[in-house]
């Protein structure tokens, strides 16, 4: 099968990084297709981040558009609903899979992430997966998303205070790692913490096997069916929905 995994920012070493750790657990018959998005943020690290990303990810998922499955490698999980309404295979983001992971692991996580902000995007985000009874509390290192880049920085040691505090504070039994380029420090940190720390992008990438070895899509019917056909306009104009025979199914009762 091949597998798609997109990240939304348009710093390529991340991508790297992150298709490493996919690549690290998929299974021998497993493509990992990865692709760094052309247009938006170097790094997302807000809602306007998030939002102006969408359309280099669309553009990413349609470069590929006979992958089994794609993985929208960014925690905030942007544009996910949207990637389901255009995709036919499973579409997973990264913090809802390693949320069900830990969700699995432990009777109680903690998420630690980048800023103080997108720790807020991610208890949003907690809130939407309904895993308000799994996760304990969403921790900010108050990192920059590209200092996880910058091999000259203290981040794996200021991302393990945390996830230690996690632990003694929260009462957790597992972590979450709240940002695709934190996908390198599992292994060092599962060796100082002695619990599961979850990466989103391997969590991904094994869910994605799972449902495509079931036969399972994406729902067409409801509000994740093809988008309906009609004209866009501006400098979205080539974004237009194509005309489908399922979009005009769903709208024709
Ligand atoms: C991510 N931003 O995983 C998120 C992390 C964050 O560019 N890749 C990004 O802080 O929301």
């Amino acid at each position: 099968m091949l597998i798609r995994i997109i990240n939304p920012n348009t710093t390529d070493s991340m991508t790297a990084r992150i298709a490493e750790a996919a690549r690290a657990v998929a299974a021998p018959g497993t493509i990992i297709s990865a692709a760094t998005s052309r247009s938006g943020a170097v790094s997302i690290e807000g809602h306007y981040d998030e939002a102006m990303s969408i359309v280099g990810l669309v553009d990413a998922i349609n470069e590929e558009p006979d992958a089994d499955a794609y993985i929208i490698a960014c925690f905030g999980d942007p544009g996910l609903l949207a990637a389901r309404e255009i995709a036919s295979g499973p579409v997973l983001g990264i913090a809802e899979a390693a949320m069900h992971a830990a969700s699995f692991l432990a009777t109680g996580f903690s998420v630690v992430t980048t800023l103080e902000r997108t720790r807020i995007i991610a208890e949003h985000l907690v809130r939407n997966y309904g895993m308000e009874h799994h996760c304990r509390r969403v921790r900010a290192t108050d990192l920059p998303v590209l200092e996880l880049d910058n091999p000259q920085s203290n981040c794996r040691q200021l991302i393990l205070e945390e996830c230690k505090r996690a632990l003694e504070e929260d009462k957790s039994g597992a972590i979450v790692l709240g940002c695709a380029g934190m996908a390198d420090l599992t292994r060092y940190l599962e060796e100082r913490l002695g619990v599961p720390v979850i990466d989103g992008v391997a969590a991904a990438v094994k869910f994605c096997e799972a449902l495509v070895g079931l036969g399972l899509k994406t729902s067409k019917r409801g509000d994740l069916a093809y988008p309906i056909h009609k004209p866009y306009v501006g400098s979205l104009s080539a974004y237009a929905p194509p005309n489908r025979a399922s979009s005009k199914t769903l709208h024709a009762g």
